[in-house]
């Protein structure tokens, strides 16, 4: 099997398993510290290990505690694809994400709106995937109107900063409206392998944070997950 691993539609469509990218996430707004003593490098290990799709970062600092040195770090200790996630506005910042090594970047369609097509193709320029960030309908057809690989349902809505659950049914609502030739994956609030399956069912591949981050045995969990 020949895989660009570090490109992440890709590995996405070649993949055996449940493609799951899984998300090192540092902070929650509503859950606060996530990381509890660990480093970023051990979760890193294990997400590897398990057998994640792709690996997700937060690079925002004032709501998730991320920080861009990281997030550089962890494209230097992989060979998996790994996405920034950052409410990124400018195209300086698309290219900082490409020279550290990144796979894919997040293009969050309500914060861009209409100049959300020039930035996916800024990125894609760049030699980056697009993950472009969904949440309703209107979103949706932003995103279909761009050349981005990816589109990702949030199943939260990102104005209410993680205060809401999000619910995967949202991903089941809207999935009928992407166009198959597009990528979906299914983001934010699943917590266990239900949520996981009814993402599936929709979306090519799922997004997961917080559920791995607090697992008692994360190892374990995120494995279940993947089978
Ligand atoms: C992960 P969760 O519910 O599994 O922790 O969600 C991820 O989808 C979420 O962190 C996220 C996000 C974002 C964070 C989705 N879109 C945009 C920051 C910015």
């Amino acid at each position: 099997m020949t895989i660009n691993f570090k490109k992440q539609a890709n590995a996405i469509k070649n993949f055996d398993k449940n493609p799951i990218i899984a998300e090192i996430k540092v902070h929650s707004p509503k859950y606060g510290d996530l990381l509890k003593g660990r480093s970023e490098m051990d979760i890193l290990r294990i997400y590897e290990e398990a057998g994640a799709v792709g690996i997700s970062y937060i690079t925002d600092k004032q709501h998730f505690n991320g920080n861009f040195d990281m997030f550089k770090k962890i494209c230097e200790n992989t060979e998996l694809p790994v996405l920034r996630k950052d409410f990124l506005t400018t195209k300086d910042e698309i290219e900082k994400t490409a020279s550290a090594g990144a796979s894919t970047v997040l293009i969050i369609a309500r914060l861009l709106k209409e100049n959300t097509a020039e930035f996916v193709d800024f990125a894609l320029e760049c030699g980056l995937d697009t993950l472009v960030e969904v949440h309703n309908t209107e979103e949706i057809e932003i995103a279909k109107s761009t050349n981005t690989t990816m589109i990702g349902i949030n199943n939260r809505d990102i104005s209410k900063l993680e205060l809401d659950d999000g619910t995967v049914s949202l991903t089941e609502n809207l999935a009928d409206l992407i166009p198959k030739d597009r990528i979906l994956v299914s983001e934010s609030g699943i917590a266990n392998l239900t949520d996981l399956k009814t993402a599936l069912k929709y979306a090519d591949a799922a997004l997961i944070g917080t559920s791995f981050m607090t697992a008692e045995n994360q190892n374990e969990f995120v494995k279940s997950f993947v089978e």
